[in-house]
């Protein structure tokens, strides 16, 4: 393969997300500035490192993000998009039990969303597909 051609092939990063609910809510994060998509509200999770599962990368965001210990449920669904030249795989795991309660140490804010609410939030492209299999995860 030539390296014009490898160039446009992008890197595939696995990134890991909660779907942390209670009471027909869920909770979401907004980026921070200088972060890729500031402002945009996400599920809390971010990239899995070297030597991680995905459930053990999961549960150190949560802590690092949040500071919760969270008990990271089953697998609910997973996609694939694509950033220019970033690919992401993101997994969406349930997370119905933490103890803590979440605060934000990266988030610019946080706030517990109902499924309504969701029509007015700007969320990730990378979720958009999504999204009507998350709305019916809680
Ligand atoms: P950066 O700014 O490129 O260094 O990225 P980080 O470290 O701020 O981003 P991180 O660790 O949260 O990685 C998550 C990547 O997945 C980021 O490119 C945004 C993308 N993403 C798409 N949807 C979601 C979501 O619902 N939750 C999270 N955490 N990330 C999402």
């Amino acid at each position: 393969m030539s390296s014009s051609s490898r160039k446009k092939r992008p890197t595939w990063i696995p990134v890991v997300a909660g779907v942390i609910s209670k009471e027909g809510k869920v909770l979401l994060g907004q980026r921070p500035e200088g972060s890729s998509l500031p402002g945009v509200w996400e599920f809390p999770g971010g990239k899995i490192e070297a030597n991680e599962s995905p459930e053990m990368a999961l549960k150190r965001e949560l802590e690092e993000e949040l500071g919760i210990d969270a008990q990271v449920g089953p697998l609910l669904l997973s996609t694939t998009h694509q950033y220019g030249d970033v690919g992401i795989i993101i997994l969406f795991f349930k997370v119905d039990y933490w103890k803590g309660e979440p605060r934000t140490h990266h988030h610019n804010g946080l706030r517990w969303v109902t499924k309504k609410e969701f029509q007015e939030i700007q969320l990730p492209d990378a979720n958009q597909k999504v999204l009507p299999r998350l709305l019916e995860s809680f």
